[in-house]
């Protein structure tokens, strides 16, 4: 089984770090050789030992319209004909940040980047740079890109200072960082009481992805808000994986909240290298060449992505797609609640627009300690008997799952079958 995949894997370890180009690829906590693809069609992947997969990682999101869409295929192709980067404006920029505000009318001003990380990273050196103060605010579970200021874990007591998260990050960096525990309201008023005017920004998944889907309590993102207009910090929504996944208009339109600044990436991106970030224009209004917070990339908004963006971005306002893979969503969810309840197995499974999680566990999911309550030792298990059955989920017990346009009824039914046989 997966012969092709197995000697595919030993060859690039000789070369690429681990064998891949981002950890998560790597299979580490589900074990096992990750899967080399060659071909993604619609909701499927094909791998180098042609077996066919339904694909319900969507390369971490961005294939919500499915792999190879054929219109964005179509833009695509005449676009590469024209040349693919010129390092001067193009209007297809302004064209795509046009699209993005309609669905995102928070964004008055807009730049594009290459990666989430990038628009992160960005956004919170514009947070200090606007507000001359040092201290960001992170959660939990949440990620933000691989930034020295993200890969920061929290302090001893909440209200301490971070600490690194990763090697190579300084204590002198990892310190201006706070990392409190995602939805907890009292946690976040007490820093704010302590810390409130030292605090340049606060970051956070508004709906979390990255530590399986965890949602915001009743109250967490309006407490968020409500704090950082009474302390003048700013107040930056990463969206870059929730963002025309929970919704078109992301979960700041779902609950209602807006932020100062927001992140985007991966669906905009339509499949290639882009992201942006952007929010109100006072505070953009500071960032190179109007201001004095520098930020630059060399592909950033090339005609190429910007050109998957625009298709993909100008699909999705088809009336009725993106709600009918919320119901495919839904479908699925309701599918597999059923079958484990029939099982009386402890299970959570939390989900919201076009993304979901299954926890194996008895314990209500909101923030990452009650995720590591989960049984990853099973949900390794599951994960391989869904796998052999032809279901591509994320190899992770703390990741997201997606759902596209164009998985069909009959795909959902097939998942069921085999998710059926493998919580037998
Ligand atoms: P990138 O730099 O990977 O484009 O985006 C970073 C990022 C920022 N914000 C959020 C909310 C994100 O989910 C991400 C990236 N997500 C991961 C999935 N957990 C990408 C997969 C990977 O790291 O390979």
């Amino acid at each position: 089984m997966n012969i092709r995949s197995n000697m595919l894997f030993s060859e690039a370890q000789k070369i690429l770090v681990g064998g891949v180009n981002s950890p998560v690829r790597a299979f580490k906590s589900v074990g096992g050789s990750p899967l080399f693809m060659k071909k993604g069609q619609g909701p499927y992947l094909y791998s180098e030992d042609d077996q066919e997969y339904i694909d319900y990682v969507l390369s971490w999101g961005p294939m919500l319209l499915g792999h190879a869409d054929p219109d964005v295929t179509k833009a695509l192709l005449e676009a590469v004909q024209k040349g693919t980067s010129f390092g001067t404006p193009s209007q297809l920029e302004t064209q795509l940040a046009l699209l993005v505000q309609n669905f995102f009318p928070s964004l008055e001003k807009i730049r594009f980047v290459c990666s989430g990380t990038e628009a992160c990273m960005s956004a919170i050196r514009l947070a200090r740079g606007f507000t001359q103060r040092k201290l960001i605010v992170k959660f939990n579970g949440c990620y933000h890109g691989h930034a020295d200021s993200m890969l920061v874990a929290a302090g001893s007591g909440s209200l301490t200072f971070g600490h690194p998260d990763s090697a190579g990050v300084l204590e002198e960096v990892a310190q201006n960082t706070l990392v409190l525990d995602y939805n907890d309201i009292a946690s976040l008023k007490k820093l704010f009481e302590t810390k409130g005017p030292q605090i340049a920004g606060v970051i956070i998944e508004p709906v979390a992805g990255n530590m399986g889907v965890v949602l915001p309590k009743e109250g967490f993102l309006q407490t968020l808000r409500e704090l950082c207009t009474q302390y003048n910090s700013v107040l930056i929504f990463d969206e870059v994986m929730c963002g025309l996944r929970v919704h078109l208009g992301g979960a700041q339109a779902l609950f209602n909240i807006t932020p100062d600044l927001t992140c985007l990436g991966k669906v905009i991106g339509g499949g290639f290298s882009s992201a942006a970030y952007g929010g109100r224009a006072d505070i953009m209004a500071f960032v190179s060449p109007l201001g004095h917070v520098y930020q630059a990339g060399t592909l950033a908004g090339n005609p190429i992505a910007m050109t998957a963006g625009i298709a993909t971005l100008t699909k999705l306002k088809t009336h009725g797609l993106f709600e009918k893979a919320i119901e495919h969503t839904q479908a699925l969810t309701q599918g597999m609640s059923d079958r484990l309840k029939r099982k009386n197995l402890s299970y959570v499974l939390n989900s919201v627009g076009t993304m979901f999680s299954l926890f194996f566990t008895s314990h209500p999911v909101s923030s990452l300690a009650e995720a590591k309550t989960s049984d990853t030792a099973l949900f390794k298990t599951y994960f391989h008997h869904m796998l052999n059955q032809g279901i591509y989920l994320a190899p992770s017990q703390f990741e997201a799952n997606f759902m596209s346009t164009v998985h069909s009824e009959k795909d959902i039914q097939n998942t069921l079958s085999a998710f059926e046989k493998a919580i037998q």
